[in-house]
């Protein structure tokens, strides 16, 4: 199949897995196409199937802001007429899937549009009812929609109501080849972050308020008075300067280490201990399956789709949202019991790699594409 993908090109989950999704189907002999403001953050490896096609700006007096939307629905003709494409796939309904539909409308042949729903772009609908009539038409104009968990599916059904396509679940996915756990006691980084032997916490994110990252500062305060231990913050966003003057207030500023946006995020997930993630809301927490992955225990909020990622009690913990105490009380239940945490690690690779093979999401997204060029 000859596959548009269209997605964010910043950091963030949903980009993420966009362009992973992108190399798993060109690996299986399909053409893909990213239409994109930029080349995606995570398409950096040459790959002969993947293609790249970005939307350029226009500079016109009249217009205070470029009109992106319009833009892309232009670069989606432009590229499905070009090369083929079978099937336009928009990550995030807003505005991809209206640019999508837009290009639909422009096109003299069919073109198929599948809408994944990564969650923000449900919950922004709360947030700004601005969107709510933009976005319950992207869902129905969509020929297939997914979601990237049963709780997102369940969310989008409750503030839209039931869509004819119905919603599949396609839970988001690892590359186990990737995401690994190595030898701790043979990391370099590990000497440099904890060179006494502490333990080191973590927690990745985009910084903004849902993420609650000054949740995480606490966590950290209570967790190293009673275990040695490190935090590394790793991201940048919104909420930067307000969990620096956490820090700082807590007086942690020789404890915790700001490592900014990074790329590799699974040779820093390799060498630590636990994941924190304690989000007000998250459709799936696609780091927190990635921190598994490597055999890090994950302490994270009971909301959205993290029960769904994180098996309490066997792969790390969920507690409320805000509840400081009882996520570094679970935080001290894996540290000071070795044998406790040895066998999380080992239980949480294996969830990761049997529940969220990547084999099995692109499988079930090429049977989506199928149904909907069948449909159209
Ligand atoms: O969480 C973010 O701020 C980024 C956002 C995105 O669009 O990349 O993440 C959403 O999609 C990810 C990939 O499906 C999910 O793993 C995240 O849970 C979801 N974020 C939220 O629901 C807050």
């Amino acid at each position: 199949m000859k596959i548009g993908i269209v997605c964010y090109p910043s950091y963030g989950g949903s980009g993420v897995v966009a362009t992973e999704l992108g190399y798993a189907l060109g690996e299986r002999g399909h053409q893909v196409h990213f239409i994109s403001s930029a080349r995606p953050f995570r398409l950096h490896r040459f790959h002969e199937q993947l293609f790249f096609h970005e939307v350029t700006d226009v500079s016109y007096p009249l217009f205070k802001y470029p009109p992106y939307t319009l833009l892309l629905a232009n670069k989606i003709v432009e590229v499905a007429n070009y090369v083929g494409l079978d099937v336009i796939h928009a990550h995030y309904a807003i505005p991809h899937s209206i640019s999508a539909y837009l290009a639909k409308q422009m096109m003299s042949r069919p073109l198929p549009l599948v809408t994944t729903l990564h969650g923000t772009d449900v919950t922004l609908v709360g947030a700004y009812e601005e969107f709510f009539q933009l976005t319950r038409m992207a869902l129905q104009v969509s020929d297939r929609i997914t979601a990237v968990s049963s709780a997102l599916a369940r969310e989008t059904e409750e503030a839209f109501g039931v869509l004819e396509q119905g919603i599949e679940v396609i839970p988001n996915f690892i590359d186990p080849k990737v995401y690994l756990p190595t030898e701790k006691s043979l990391q370099r980084c590990r000497c440099h972050f904890a060179p006494h032997g502490e333990k080191i916490l973590a927690h990745i994110s985009n910084f903004r308020e849902v993420k609650r990252v000054v949740d995480v500062v606490n966590i950290f305060a209570l967790v190293e008075k009673v275990v040695p231990s490190k935090l590394l913050l790793v991201g940048d966003g919104p909420e930067m300067n307000r969990v620096e003057r956490e820090v700082v207030k807590l007086g942690l500023e020789g404890k915790v280490q700001f490592l900014g946006s990074q790329e590799s995020v699974q040779e820093i997930l390799q060498t630590v201990d636990v994941f924190l993630l304690p989000s007000a809301q998250e459709s799936f927490g696609l780091v927190a399956l990635e921190a598994m992955a490597c055999g890090v225990p994950v302490i994270c909020s009971r909301v959205g789709g993290l029960p769904e990622v994180v098996q309490h009690g066997e792969t790390g913990y969920l507690a409320e949202v805000g509840d400081i105490q009882g996520m570094s009380e679970f935080v001290l239940k894996l540290l000071t019991d070795d044998s406790r945490y040895k066998a999380f690690s080992e239980q949480a690779v294996n969830w990761a790699r049997e529940t969220f093979p990547v084999d099995r999401a692109v499988q079930g997204y090429e049977k989506v594409y199928e149904d909907a060029i069948r449909g159209s």
